[in-house]
């Protein structure tokens, strides 16, 4: 995807231009770090498998890639992270003002360009979309620090917070392309279950990656007080010792006992549990598209969703 990928850049680029320095000083520092540019490449995938090629199709992408980053400058503020891409994070470079409202300018920009494109669904789509990872979030803060919170739970979290922004990717491709509204849909339930897949794996990787392949702390989410499914699943298949050990983590946040607890969500089976929970993802994420017509685009969606699945980064 080099060739598109390119394109997409170029808009990216041109859309960052704003006479106030440190906006655009700000914005190249994390954009310029890179990052994976999944949301964006569904777009131009689905487009592409369902036959459209036109320029509207770099411009949407660059615009989800816009919300994807003001979603992460929010978010590191709101985690206090110091990591990501490999770089300082934003606020601890520039402060936390600095980053969110760099965020708001980006989430804004987003805003302008999908207007551009003048098509009143991409703006439902994506108003929706955003609407709901903002509630993703919110939920994420009512549940940390509670070590009693249901599988069910955590599952609406990260169908908000993450696979809400694949769905809306997935479908945009498929808007743009005047395809039918059951194929439409089709592409949506590609890009949740994509993300969530995708989730289940960076949530898992924080137990088992490490920072420099991942570029952002390991054992944050620990820090953070934030019950994921490797310590859900670790709690419900430990010892009683164990259990406790891992409860007053998440209410306390404490991650002096990090090489401990590690230990326990690996000898539970809880990352190899949340590896499998992602795997069904992944295999959902197939079988929704199985009836796409044959293309190269349509090859490159099943490679992904297996990739995203056993990444370490
Ligand atoms: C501005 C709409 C808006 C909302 C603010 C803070 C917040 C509300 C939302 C944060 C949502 C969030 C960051 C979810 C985590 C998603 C996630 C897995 C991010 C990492 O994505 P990668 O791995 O990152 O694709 P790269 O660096 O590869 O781009």
């Amino acid at each position: 995807m080099a060739q598109d990928m390119s394109q997409v850049d170029a808009v990216i680029r041109a859309k960052l231009s704003s006479d106030v320095a440190l906006i655009e000083q700000i914005s190249h520092y994390i954009i310029g770090a890179g990052g994976k540019r999944i949301r964006p490449r569904l777009v131009l995938l689905f487009a592409s498998a369902l036959g459209f090629e036109g320029p509207q199709k770099y411009e949407l992408a660059a615009v989800v890639e816009f919300i994807h980053t003001a979603t992460l400058l929010h978010d590191d503020v709101v985690d206090e992270s110091s990591l990501r891409r490999g770089r300082e994070t934003a606020n601890a470079m520039f402060g936390n003002a600095a980053s969110v409202l760099v965020g708001d300018f980006l989430y804004s920009r987003a805003f302008q360009m999908m207007v551009s494109v003048d098509r009143m669904r991409v703006l439902d789509v994506l108003a929706d979309a955003t609407n709901v990872i903002a509630e993703g979030e919110v939920l994420q803060l009512m549940n940390m620090h509670d070590p009693d919170i249901s599988v069910t739970d955590y599952l609406r979290v990260i169908r908000y917070k993450t696979a809400k922004l694949f769905e809306a990717s997935a479908r945009l491709g498929a808007v743009i392309a005047d395809a039918p509204k059951e194929v439409e849909d089709a592409c949506a339930d590609y890009g949740r279950a994509l993300g969530t897949a995708f989730q289940l794996v960076d949530d898992l990787l924080d137990y088992e990656g490490n920072t420099e392949a991942l570029g952002k702390n390991v054992g944050d989410d620990l820090r953070e007080g934030k019950p994921t499914l490797p310590l859900l699943f670790a709690m419900s298949h430990g010892t009683e010792e164990e259990r406790t050990l891992i409860r007053d983590a998440i209410e306390h946040g404490e991650i002096d006992r990090l090489a401990d607890i590690v230990g326990i969500v690996r000898r539970t089976g809880g990352i190899e549990a949340t590896r499998e929970a992602a795997r069904g993802e992944a295999d959902a994420a197939r079988a929704s598209i199985e009836k796409l017509p044959p293309s190269s685009a349509k090859d490159l969606l099943l490679e992904l969703s297996a990739r995203s699945v056993e990444r370490s980064f």
